[in-house]
């Protein structure tokens, strides 16, 4: 993003836990920061130093420890990269029980850091529930092995939800043991272009029936992303005649066990929606290729790329109720308008898009620089909007250095009291990722 900048004189790439704990151990004594860091490809500045800490990068380990392929529990180092993870069980018929667009660069240590959410959340849930283990270098070097792989354990305390999310402030993740379900037999996806926003929850309602077991991602992209993502090569674009009039886009996609069965659904759910007295959809796109299925997740997965690509974006990841996800974008649209800064060399556009099924809506500002007038002009407004819908200023990026002093709006005093003294007890010296998640 080119938004977050440290000055780090040091980065450390250990290839074993012992190492890491060494490092740790030492740095610990000496009461030196330390940054860890995954595929840096978060979008809050959560692995980028405030100030000189010491980096270490998990870069080097990137070893499966173990697949058990009846179970499907998949046991790896934190460095592995997410989409050589899923290269790797696929020849065994099972998916990761995560994807996102950073797939190719993201570890599954910085995703589980992170509590990544994504685009299979709808079908998978949090990593909360599929993640059964994890290896973690405390603060003071000591190493925590929880990588266990089983099913069911309830005894006492679950630590390792602890370090789900964290960001890196209570631990160092070195091993994953996380439970990966089967292939689907079948995929498929349609992208649907709808004349109004307001289609988009009776859609969801409609496609929710109708597909039932075999639905397994409802995302939308608003109209400015879908144009963004097609002037900035995401994707191949549709057909003038199908986006005519579009004012959003939702893009479904189906994972199940026949294809004939899940076509069949498909196809009688798109003669349905085409043959309704008052349509929700002006026209559906259905894959007819695995290039053309890949092509229309592009146009969704590619939204932030080709946000990059068109200026700085000023990203607020929100959960807020579906209802108002349109009006998020529009009274943010009106305010900065406002202020004078809807102009080419401010802010050129504001965007929506985001995981309709999970409630979490992705705001870009997309600007010609970050400036502090743009910035102020956005916090605490969107903040307060936000906590206006008692939704969450962060769903799935994290807080990392971006969002420490806007905690409150979604987590109260008392809550925030409990997760500083969780911090003090693991980093009592507070090494561990200083400056992030807590002020
Ligand atoms: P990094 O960026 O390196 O680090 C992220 C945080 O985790 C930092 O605080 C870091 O200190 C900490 N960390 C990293 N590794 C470890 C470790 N081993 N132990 C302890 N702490 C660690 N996020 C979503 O939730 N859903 C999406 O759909 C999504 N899509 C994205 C698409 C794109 C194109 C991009 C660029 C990002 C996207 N993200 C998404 C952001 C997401 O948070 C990250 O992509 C990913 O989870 C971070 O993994 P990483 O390895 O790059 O971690
Ligand atoms: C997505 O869903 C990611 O595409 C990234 O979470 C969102 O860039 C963003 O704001
Ligand atoms: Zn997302």
């Amino acid at each position: 993003m080119g938004k977050y900048h440290g000055n780090a004189t040091t980065v450390l790439k250990p290839k074993t836990t012992q190492e890491v704990s060494d490092i740790v151990k030492w740095c610990h004594e000496k009461r030196i920061g330390i940054v860890p860091q995954g595929g840096n490809t978060g979008l809050v500045g959560g692995s980028v130093p405030v100030q000189d800490e010491v980096i270490i990068s998990l870069a080097n380990m990137s070893q499966v420890r173990s697949f058990d392929p009846i179970s499907g529990i998949l046991i790896a180092d934190a460095g592995c990269i997410l989409q050589s993870l899923t290269d790797y069980i696929a020849p065994h018929h099972h998916v990761m029980p995560i994807d996102l667009g950073a797939k190719g660069s993201c570890q599954i240590g910085g995703n589980v850091a992170t509590n990544a959410g994504g685009l299979r959340l709808l079908r998978y849930g949090s990593l909360h529930g599929s993640v059964l283990g994890l290896e973690v270098v405390l603060p003071d070097g000591t190493i925590l092995d929880q990588l266990t792989s089983l099913r069911k354990d309830n005894t006492g305390y679950d630590l390792k939800q602890l370090f789900i999310g964290a960001e890196g402030t209570l631990g160092i993740i070195t091993g994953v043991s996380i439970l990966t379900p089967p292939s689907p037999q079948a995929s498929n996806n349609v992208i649907f272009a709808l004349p109004h926003f307001d289609n988009v929850l009776p859609l969801y309602q409609s496609v929710k029936r109708q597909l039932s077991e075999i639905l397994s991602a409802f995302e939308f992209i608003d109209r400015t992303a879908y144009d963004l993502a097609v002037k900035h090569g995401q994707g191949r674009a549709l057909s003038d005649e199908d986006v005519e009039g579009a004012q959003c886009f939702v893009l479904v996609e189906t994972s199940g066990g026949r294809r004939e069965h899940d076509e069949e659904k498909l196809t009688t759910l798109l003669e349905t929606l085409l043959e309704a007295d008052k349509p929700l959809i002006n026209t559906g796109v259905l894959a007819q290729s695995p290039a053309q299925f890949s092509s229309l997740w592009a146009l969704r997965e590619g939204v932030t790329e080709a946000v990059s690509k068109e200026g700085k974006a000023y990203k607020y990841d929100i959960s807020v109720p579906l209802s108002t996800f349109k009006e998020c974008v529009d009274v943010t649209r009106e305010h900065l308008r406002s202020k004078g800064l809807m102009r080419e060399d401010a802010v050129k556009h504001v965007v929506g898009y985001g995981h309709v099924g999970d409630g979490n809506l992705h705001l870009n500002v997309v600007a010609d620089t970050y400036s502090s007038e743009i910035q102020d002009a956005l916090e605490p407004f969107i903040y307060e909007l936000v906590a206006s819908h008692r939704g969450s200023v962060s769903a799935e990026h994290g807080i990392g250095a971006m969002k420490t002093h806007a905690l409150h709006y979604s987590k109260s005093a008392v809550s925030i009291t409990w997760m500083k003294k969780i911090k003090e007890l693991f980093d009592p010296r507070g090494i561990m990722n200083p400056g992030k998640v807590l002020e």
